[in-house]
Parts: structure tokens; sequence; C-alpha cells
């Protein structure tokens, strides 16, 4: 047995004139709630509220909501109780390199405060310009640059793990990389507007439903524990869904988040459940048929067959 007991630790609306200390004394609350985690995962931009709803063309009013560094001197406190509790944890923030390039990114550390892992955002949705057709902005296009990490996977607390930021957990390429490296856990954060900005009858049941089909597909399909943090609730009048969950490698949902607000999901996986997928069904090795796979890689866009 491997067990990794985890906490997902979903977080409630973040209000834009929240600040950074008051979101990290929220996340030490959270911190104390998951009594006895090997390790907790806070959701996407967990630091602020989700800002690329917002457009400025002001370059200072657009870097106040990137960190410069980590550990800073505001997530300080966050490191020191995970250290003191031998947590290992995983957060998502906007990250501004000292080149100036903007990433959504997420971390990983160990269970004494070392950032192990790194991951930037590869699949960003939404739009770079501002559309008024949609009933609300996410311009993630604008703010970030796609990730150019790719989908690292990382050795530690004797185990495999991977991560992903929100829209990426829609992309199966996202699990099957990380697949290919031998992932036991990925730890993915999310902020998913309740309604579709395009198709307003595209609401909360259905976002949730695409929610936990994305995960658990992912989970099944590359036999590996998947932890899915909401950062959710109202935020400036935006709702965001909740729903966080920890799937287990045969996609089955073993523990849910039952409110909109900060809440922890707590269970402990056993990293060696993995194995039995990785060796029978999902042996990838023995029934992978890349000779057939070209245009997963070749091709972006749909190409027709003739007429
Ligand atoms: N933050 C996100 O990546 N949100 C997207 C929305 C725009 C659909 C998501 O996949 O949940």
């Amino acid at each position: 047995m491997r067990v990794i007991n985890v906490a997902a630790a979903q977080m409630g609306a973040i209000q834009p004139d929240e600040s950074r200390e008051a979101v990290v004394e929220r996340m030490v609350k959270l911190m104390r709630d998951a009594d006895g985690a090997d390790l907790i995962v806070y959701p996407e931009l967990t630091l602020t509220t989700f800002f690329p709803r917002y457009f400025t063309d002001q370059q200072a009013e657009i870097d106040k909501w990137f960190e410069t560094s980590m550990p800073n001197t505001v997530t300080e406190p966050l490191f020191a109780e995970a250290r003191a509790r031998n947590m290992a944890m995983s957060f998502g923030y906007a990250e501004l390199t000292p080149e100036g390039r903007h990433f959504n990114t997420a971390i990983l550390t160990d269970k004494v405060g070392n950032i192990v892992g790194k991951y930037r955002k590869v699949h960003l949705p939404g739009h770079a310009e501002v559309d008024d057709e949609r009933t609300h902005q996410h311009l993630e296009k604008y703010y970030f640059e796609p990730g150019d990490l790719g989908f690292p996977v990382f050795r530690t607390m004797g185990g495999i793990f991977g991560m992903a930021i929100c829209n990426d957990r829609r992309w199966p390429e996202t699990y099957r990389v990380m697949g290919l490296q031998g992932v036991e856990m990925v730890l993915i954060g999310y902020n998913t507007p309740s309604v579709n900005s395009q198709r307003g009858a595209e609401g909360p049941k259905k976002r949730l439903f695409h929610s936990s089909l994305v995960v658990q597909s992912g989970a099944y399909q590359n036999s590996t524990w998947v932890v899915s943090v909401a950062k959710c609730g109202v935020e400036d009048g935006h709702p965001l869904i909740a729903g966080s969950l920890i799937a287990n490698p045969d996609g089955e949902v073993v523990a849910v988040a039952v409110t909109e607000e900060d809440e922890i999901v707590q269970y402990p996986c056993d990293l060696d459940d993995t194995v039995f997928g990785k060796q029978t069904v999902f042996d990838f090795k023995r029934h992978r048929r890349t000779e057939h796979y070209g245009r997963i890689v070749s091709q972006t866009g749909v190409e027709l067959p003739p007429e």
C-alpha cells in the first residue's frame, strides 16, 4: 500500500478587492481543517479573483494580478504552515517571469515546503480581444501565453504526480501525455463559469456533468487518481461551479464537495490502486497503436474527407 491522504481544498468566491493576505488566511484555515492530510490541493489562480473576466490595457493593472516570485512575502505563511504540518501542497497562481512572460501556473511542493514541480497551463480557453457578443468575458488568451513546460510528472512522496489547469481537463491528450510517464495522481484546479458565455442554455447542471465526465474519463483511461478542485461561488456577480472531487483509477468518484464555499474533500488514495489498470486494459506498451495516431500530433483543426 502507498496511501496518500489527499485533501481537495475547494475555495469559495474571492472578490476582486479581497487581499492576497486574506486569501492566504483562508488557505491556512483549510490546511488546519485537512487534518492528517499528506497533500492539499487548491484551485487554479487561487490567490485572486478570476481576473480574466476583466479587460484593461494598463500593464500595471494587468501585472497586479501576477506573482513575480514563489514563495513570496504573502505566501510564506502558507509554506510555513505546510512545513509545520508536514503537508505537501499544490496551488495555482498567475506567474510573471523575470523576462516579463505571463503564465497561468501551478506548483507542487514536497512535505517540507520545497517546490518540486511546476506546470504552466497549455490549453488556454477564451479569447484575446473583448467580445461583446458574450455574456461575460474570458480573456485568458489575452492575459497569458500558452505553457512552455509540456505536461511533466514529478516523483515525490513515493509516487508520480502531474498537474493540469482547468480547461486542460477537457483534453484527453493532457492525461495521456502524463499517463505515458506513469502518472499515478493528477492534480487539477479550475475556475469554471456556471453558464456558457455563448450559450445561455448550458447552465450549471451540464457544466458540472462535463466537469465530472472529463476527469473521471481521464482517471479511468490512464488508470490514475485525479483530484479536481474548484474555485466556486459568486465572484463579483459571476457564478462559478463547485463540484470538487476525487476520482479513483477506475474512474469512480470517491469523494465530492457538497457546498459552494471553502470546503475540504478528503480521501486516502492508495497509489497501488493504479497498478492493475496499468498492467491490463491500459498497458500502453502492449495495446497502443501509434502507427494510427499521427493526426493527433500532426494537425489541430478538423480535415474533412473529400466530398
Ligand atoms: N478557467 C478555465 O479554463 N475555464 C474554462 C471555461 C472557459 C470553459 C473551463 O474549461 O472550465
